[in-house]
């Protein structure tokens, strides 16, 4: 008991500090405001496709995924690069995400949404949004805060490096934090008080790489699709008529992802 609380006590003081410079200055995020009326769309996120496009995963499940369940909007929320952290120019984004259009198989009507994360991995744009066309095919892409409103839903989408920036170091406050009796506090800490949303709405986030859903805190994580030390989840957050769900789309074998879709707490 004393063990854990002074670990809990710990864990708090060292978050506390780490976080200090977001409560004393509220960081100034911009939000890029999303409307839509879709009934079904798609949430991933760490993918972290190599910048050299050289990769033995298979991706194309993402897109095969889509047409199967006829999905025409994607949010790629974060992550979606390995190591292309540098100020890249607007033609390299442009071809690279092109090829990741053909890497992950998209559908030739699909929009898709990718929010480069801020503190690695994805490529530094500033507040610049991307507008690219392939084919039919429409891709923004944009570092800021989506969000999003369907209907009287509104959803948050954020890779969460906001907070804390070090992937690995969010993963193991998270894992901590569970153990000892508070879940999701990286989502629930971003979503309360750096960017102040409402208990009703959700947040959608990535860069922890555990993957999950919570009603009650109206919290999600995409999970990652890389092999660190860590595992590959490969999950989704899929939203399909006013209701979000946690799927794992390496167990979706049919057309049906019912069966993929995990328990949801
Ligand atoms: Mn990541």
């Amino acid at each position: 008991m004393i063990i854990s609380t002074t670990i809990l006590a710990t864990v708090f003081v060292a978050f506390m500090l780490y976080n200090l410079r977001n409560f004393l200055i509220k960081p100034v995020v911009q939000c890029l405001d999303i409307k839509i009326g879709e009934t079904k769309i798609l949430f991933i996120s760490d993918l972290h496709i190599p910048k050299s496009l050289k990769i033995r995963d298979k991706f194309s499940i993402i897109g095969e995924f889509m047409k199967k369940n006829n999905l025409r909007l994607l949010f790629i929320i974060g992550d979606l690069f390995d190591d292309f952290h540098v100020k890249a120019s607007l033609s390299e984004i442009e071809e690279k995400i092109r090829k990741i259009v053909d890497i992950l198989d998209l559908p030739s009507n699909v929009t898709m949404y990718v929010i480069f994360s801020n503190s690695s991995h994805d490529p530094i744009i500033g507040n610049k949004k991307i507008s690219i066309t392939c084919g039919r095919r429409r891709i923004i892409v944009t570092n800021n805060l989506i969000r999003l409103t369907i209907g009287n839903m509104k959803i948050y989408l954020l890779h969460g490096d906001l907070g804390v920036k070090n992937g690995a170091l969010a993963y193991l406050l998270n894992k901590i934090a569970w153990f000892l009796g508070y879940p999701y506090l990286i989502e629930r800490f971003t979503k309360r008080y750096i960017l102040r949303v409402e208990d009703r709405d959700w947040l959608i986030m990535g860069h922890t790489h555990i993957p999950f859903i919570s009603d009650e805190f109206k919290v999600a994580n995409t999970g990652s699709w890389k092999q660190y030390w860590r595992d590959s989840s490969s999950t989704a957050i899929l939203y399909d008529k006013g209701r979000l769900s946690l799927i794992n789309l390496k167990q979706c074998s049919t057309n049906e992802y019912e069966s993929a879709m995990e328990k949801t707490s």
